[in-house]
């Protein structure tokens, strides 16, 4: 009997299966297309892979709890297929969905399955192809119970850590475990921009050609900037396109595309109600980006400072940007886990933010040095409320805000825009003043609204009639 069933053979799920396969677990596979399913088994002949071309022929060949896993396209296609399989399972089975789902949805399909008994688990999967097939970042949400009974076989394909640990762990109820994967996402926004935002700035201000771009990337990708997205960063820019033999990044189009995880974190954070301003400018970065046409317009239009090669200040640029590159990068991590702090308030989940850290140190797209750093900090205070707090950011951010800032400056002064790091930048600001010009906002609502005002002197609630003065 196979230990676990999937369904939905895209890129995912085959790499999924084969991950599964690889560490002794027998997988029943089933894909709408039929073909799919036959191309796979003819591609990768294994006793642990067992095609099935019908859903009874799947069910059958499950052990008990039946443990169905999903890798479908999100949305329409989760409830499609939820809708079909769902009345050939027994209550105790499990569902687990493991694409990119809204946490809402899988809230949604847990209470619709609860009273037919059947557990449903909402699981993100990090790490893209490479990932699934060699060790994804796996965060599950959903009962608790029906988390056990699928932990051998996702701690046995999850990434391990530098320490060994695999990176995965039970989150929480509902849709702990799909958050998370969105919070990861809206981070991972936010940190991509970053880097594009240095990436231009060190071009158009610092004159690097790419191939020098590339040997700086690479020297940063060693020390404390030590990620996957640095690292995949650098080997960009050392790609040429077999055309014309010029840097192939420089001949991609400037029109950034999206699928809606980075928008969906920027939503929810205004309903709970906890500020991420550095992942909101990189969701909208994308959708100004979109505005091609328009923008080469503009550029014909709208006056601004040329951007102006600085020679002699090359080095202490270079040096600036690795600064800024560092403080956007902690600050992106830090709203983001004050924002996963705020759900579970608001949603009851009982993940810690030292786990959340752990799991996502190898395997998925966020992997950075910095994340042990994090999970150290959030291990030893736990109720830290923020990670700008912690002694070793609050030190290292102390440390580099000169350069964070006059990198930020020579964007300003040339009209390289910055966003992510502006926003990052005035966050740490505003975090940091004991006194925010929220005295005059107050005033303003007042004088138009009647919303009243407290006073810093007395206590109490106070309105003027500000028109008779
Ligand atoms: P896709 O998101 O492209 O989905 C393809 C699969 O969905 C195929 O097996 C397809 O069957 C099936 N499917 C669709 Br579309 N509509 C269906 C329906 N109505 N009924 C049954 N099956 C249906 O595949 P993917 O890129 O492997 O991603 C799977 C999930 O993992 C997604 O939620 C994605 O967001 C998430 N994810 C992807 C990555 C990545 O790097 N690609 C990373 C992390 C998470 P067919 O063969 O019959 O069309």
């Amino acid at each position: 009997m196979a230990h676990i069933g999937l369904i939905g053979l895209g890129v995912m799920g085959q790499n999924l299966v084969r991950n599964m396969a690889r560490h002794g677990f027998q997988v029943a596979i089933y894909n709408r297309t039929r073909a799919k399913t036959e191309a796979f088994a003819h591609e990768h002949p294994d006793p642990n892979i067992v095609p099935t071309y019908t859903l009874d022929e799947f069910v059958a060949q499950l052990e008990r709890p039946r443990r169905v896993m999903l890798m479908v396209k999100a949305g329409a296609p989760v409830d499609a297929v939820v809708e079909q399989v769902r009345p050939l399972l027994e209550p105790g089975d499990i569902i687990v969905d493991g694409g990119n789902s809204h946490f809402t949805d899988t809230e949604r399909r847990q209470r619709a399955l609860e009273p037919h008994g059947i557990h449903f688990l909402g699981v993100g999967i990090s790490g893209g192809e490479e990932g699934a097939l060699w060790g994804p970042s796996i965060m599950p949400g959903g009962p608790r119970e029906a988390y056990d009974a699928v932990a051998p076989i996702f701690e046995a394909i999850a990434a391990k850590a530098e320490d060994g640990e695999p990176c995965v762990t039970y989150l929480g109820p509902g849709g702990a475990g799909h958050y998370v994967k969105m919070v990861h996402n809206g981070i991972e926004y936010a940190v991509m921009q970053a880097i594009a935002e240095v990436y231009d700035l060190l071009r158009r201000v610092g004159g690097l050609q790419v191939s020098d771009l590339a040997a700086v990337f690479e020297e940063w990708n060693r020390a404390e900037l030590a990620s996957f997205l640095m690292e995949i960063t650098a080997h960009i820019l050392r790609v040429k396109d077999p055309e014309s033999g010029d840097p192939l990044v420089e001949r991609i189009l400037d029109k950034a595309g999206q699928k809606g995880t980075g928008k969906w974190t920027s939503q929810n954070a205004f309903d709970v109600g906890i500020p991420v301003p550095s992942i909101t400018a990189a969701v909208e970065a994308r959708i100004i980006s979109a505005f091609k046409e328009e923008r080469v317009r503009a550029a014909q239009l709208l006056p601004g400072p040329v951007p102006e090669a600085q020679g002699q200040n090359r080095l202490q640029l270079i040096e600036e940007g690795r600064e800024a590159l560092f403080a956007d990068m902690v600050v992106a991590y830090a709203q983001g886990m004050a924002l996963l702090r705020g759900a579970a308030a608001e949603y009851g989940y009982t993940y810690h933010l030292a786990d959340v850290a752990k799991i996502w140190r190898a395997g998925c797209i966020i992997r950075a040095a910095l994340l042990e750093d994090i999970r150290r900090a959030f291990a030893e205070a736990p109720d830290l409320p923020n990670l700008l707090l912690a002694d070793t950011f609050r030190q290292a951010l102390g440390e580099r805000q000169q350069g964070w800032r006059e990198a930020l400056v020579a964007g300003l002064t040339n009209g390289v825009p910055m966003p992510v790091t502006a926003a990052s930048l005035a966050y740490y600001d505003s975090y940091r003043r004991e006194r925010l010009p929220a005295n005059l906002i107050q005033a303003q609502r007042d004088y138009f609204g009647a919303h009243t005002y407290e006073r810093v002197d007395k206590p109490g609630t106070f309105h003027t009639e500000w028109h008779q003065l």
